[in-house]
């Protein structure tokens, strides 16, 4: 307590001299702000690290994923503030997403599978797009472990415009990662299942379950995946897990890991021979090296099969065309993660101390040279491991993901089980040093930390537990991102935040300067197909039609008034409302709920957007604006009368 006062004072005397003229305004002193709160020198600093004082902005923006929730995260770095979560997979009333018409049509989309409709979504891992391996700032894409798709987001309005369902996988996890141009992006399957999900029993596991990596075609001006122009690699069923893109001298290829290469199921490991410990007999698994340019070449020149309509390149095709190679790889690994020089492949077992750091050009050197150490089951050529191997460097009990510093050759990769986060030399192969964080790290973010051109600074610990950290709030804890400061040769932890809303695997960082999103629309916009909608009107320009069974309105919002401010209907009607947002003030949204009909909008300056729904039982209905626009809010409001029929 005494050290603490002595620091205290000292700060107030001497690092903090600037603030002796403000001090003299204030009733306390930073030492009485500091001794009242319990504050060390230490703490001081860290929060002269990350407030943000008001008016002022976050120096990078990250997308993380929410997890369970379905949704994306959107915060800033280094404040940590929350700044938005977007609906991605699951309906999410804030922004209408899955109650207007237009956001309805995006969701149901990919998400009507064999006549279910799937509102839950598990997301793991955005990717922000790239050029030339540099994040640019136009979309984001997210996985659904779950039921497999893939959505685009565009960051012009950070809103969902497509979820496409992957036609032949029963569950994925190694998307979504993205080339260095954006021109695909993959999707790598995880628990082995028949491609297309037919029923076939285990007793057929080896020969009938199958695992694949998807590669979509992404149309950059068009914004959207073409399902069309994209191809499957079918792979033998060992589990893949995550996947990257090469860059620089390794792009055309991409690299999937796999963690159990046992085939363990069902408590009968259907490797051979019979191994004793499910997925972790073995001492390595496989990372799978794909030569994607040249698998896109025998997609388009036909050497395909389809699968549910989709084309999918088989192993025997890939093994003979030389596009598959394995790599054996230790033990049950995750994260598989290529520097931002495009030269080496970071591997890290989770039953392995070590990262495992591949040399690209030793890889090539094999496969040119035709020298393989031997082929899988299914007729792979397997390269052999140590001759593919830069350095192992021994990080620490449980490594998951590497993240790459803006130094060169710094990396940082998670110690799950040791809960330590290390700083590491993956040229020379050592640790730089480590951190300790709480509790269980899974992935880490560093800015911009997976593309060609790392941003440094911070480093964010994505932890699965946080046990004692935050207030208790049931059985149930929020997860703890924990922002580290990385610019110094020693880690500093700054700031605990928690994450209320789901397991965010992943996250990803970009430099706030390169987002540009638009602050309104122009008039009548359908935000999700991005074009002008239909039933845009203009002030003036309200009406309301009448057919029998059918009302449609056309009506606009404008403080403080909703047009029409009675919409009349039958019992038994369908009612239509397209509603034109007129503002072009920045941040005059509008909102439109009608009692009692699960009726919800979101119309920001420009946007129109339309709902229909039933008039299915005769009464009196308030409508009304759910966002307080101005001193008249309350004043925007008006009536559905339901006649009886
Ligand atoms: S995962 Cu969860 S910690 Cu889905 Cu990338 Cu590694
Ligand atoms: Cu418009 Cu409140």
């Amino acid at each position: 307590m005494k050290r603490t006062m002595k620091l205290a004072s000292l700060l107030a005397t001497v690092s903090f001299g600037v603030l002796a003229a403000s001090e003299a305004l204030s009733a306390e002193s930073l030492a009485d702000v500091m001794k009242r709160r319990g504050l060390n020198e230490k703490d001081v600093l860290a929060a002269a690290k990350t407030y943000t004082p008001t008016g002022k902005r976050d120096e990078f923006v990250v997308f993380s994923s929410g997890g369970q929730s379905g949704q994306v995260i959107v915060y800033g770095i280094p404040s940590m503030r929350i700044l938005k979560y977007i609906g991605v997979f699951t309906p999410e009333p804030w922004q209408a997403y899955g109650f207007d018409d237009e956001s309805k049509r995006v969701l149901r989309e990919g998400s009507v599978v064999d006549g279910r409709e799937i509102t839950f979504g598990d997301t793991h891992h955005p990717a922000i797009s790239e050029t030339n391996g540099e994040y640019d700032g136009q979309f984001l894409f997210i996985n659904d472990k779950n039921t497999p798709r893939i959505a685009v987001i565009d960051l012009k309005d950070f809103e969902t415009k497509q979820i496409v369902l992957n036609p032949i996988l029963q569950s994925e996890h190694g998307g979504t990662f993205v080339s260095p141009n954006t021109d695909y992006i993959i999707e790598a399957a995880q628990y082995p299942a028949p491609l297309g999900g037919d029923f076939v029993p285990l007793e057929q596991f080896n020969e009938k379950y199958r695992g694949a990596v998807t590669y979509w075609k992404f149309n950059r001006a068009e914004g959207r995946i073409e399902p069309e122009n994209s191809f499957s690699l079918e792979l033998p069923p060992y589990s893949q897990d995550l996947s990257d893109f090469g860059k620089g001298p390794s792009d055309g290829w991409s690299f999937t890991n796999s963690f159990c290469a046992e085939r363990y199921v069902g408590g009968i490991e259907r490797g051979r021979p019979p191994f004793e410990a499910g997925c972790s007999a073995k001492d390595t698994d496989f990372l799978h090296v794909v030569n994607w340019k040249k698998a896109e070449e025998l997609f388009k020149a036909g050497k395909v099969k389809k699968i549910k309509g989709h084309s999918v390149i088989d192993i025997a095709t890939a093994a003979k065309e030389g596009v598959l190679f394995l790599i054996p790889e230790p033990k049950s690994p995750h994260g598989v993660d290529v520097t931002p020089d495009g030269k080496f492949i970071t591997v890290s077992g989770k039953l392995d101390t070590h990262t495992s750091i591949f040399s690209f050009e030793k890889i090539q050197a094999q496969i040119k040279a035709g020298a393989f150490a031997g082929k899988d089951e299914y007729g792979i050529p397997i390269l052999d491991m140590q001759k593919s191997l830069h350095k192992q460097v021994e990080i620490g009990l449980g490594p998951l993901h590497t993240q790459y510093d803006s130094k060169p050759c710094v990396a940082y990769t998670s110690v799950y089980v040791d809960s330590q986060l290390a700083k590491w030399d993956y040229c020379e192969g050592k640790v730089l040093d480590k951190i300790s964080i709480h509790y269980n790290i899974g992935h880490l973010m560093a800015m911009e930390g997976d593309s060609a051109k790392p941003a440094g600074k911070y480093v964010v610990a994505l932890n699965k537990l946080a046990i004692d950290r935050f207030n208790p709030v049931g059985p149930l804890h929020p997860q703890n991102h924990q922002l580290i400061d990385a610019s110094n040769d020693k880690l500093q932890l700054l700031y605990d935040m928690p994450l209320p809303l789901g397991e965010p695997h992943y996250a990803v960082a970009i430099s706030a300067d390169k987002l540009k999103p638009h602050i309104r629309y122009p008039h009548g916009t359908d935000s999700r197909t991005e074009k002008k909608h239909p039933a845009s009107v203009r002030a003036g320009q309200e009406r309301t039609e009448r057919s029998p069974g059918k009302v449609e309105v056309f009506g606009t919002v404008i403080r403080s008034h909703i047009t029409p401010e009675i919409i009349e209907a039958s019992e038994g009607d369908e009612v239509i409302i397209h509603l034109t947002n007129l503002e072009r003030a920045q941040d005059e949204t509008h909102g439109f709920a009608i009692s009692k009909h699960n009726v919800n909008l979101s119309l920001e300056p420009g946007k129109t957007a339309s709902v229909t729904f039933k008039a299915n039982k005769a009464g009196t209905y308030p409508y009304y604006c759910t966002e307080f626009c101005s001193a008249l809010h309350l004043e925007m409001e008006g009536y559905l009368l339901v006649q009886p029929a």
